[in-house]
């Protein structure tokens, strides 16, 4: 039993490592989004680190998207550009949702390593 646990954590890192090594998601992020008022907008902040040691990424170029997971096809929530937001390596974006519900909400990081990074969030009021 717990010799399998630890073969499904190896396994789970190497998967990993080898995400990292195709530049899958070389950072981390941490997204909150907070109600803007009026309807499903909210108003997201985006921190972005080292997955090694936490540092902050400054200077970050990237555009947030958001679909609905089980809703394919049925939105079209246009990217907007994630700007800084004061403190390195925090920026902000307004998220225009057309429903209030579950989102997977995508970094498309182009500066300083081009990836994408996924987040499963629910936006509730
Ligand atoms: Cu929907």
């Amino acid at each position: 039993m717990g010799r399998m646990l630890i073969t499904a954590l190896l396994a789970a890192a190497a998967a990993t490592a080898a995400a990292g090594a195709a530049a899958a998601e070389p950072l981390d992020a941490r997204i909150d989004c907070t109600p803007a008022g009026g309807g499903p907008v909210y108003d997201c902040v985006i921190a972005l680190v080292e997955p090694g040691t936490g540092a902050p990424v400054p200077d970050a170029r990237f555009t947030v998207r958001a679909d609905m997971p089980l809703m394919p096809m049925a939105h079209n929530i246009r990217p907007v550009d994630a700007v800084p937001a004061g403190p390195p390596g925090s920026y902000r974006a307004r998220l225009e949702l057309d429903m209030h519900g579950t989102w997977a909400v995508m970094l498309r990081i182009v500066e300083p390593v081009q990836a994408e990074i996924g987040r499963r969030i629910d936006f509730f009021e």
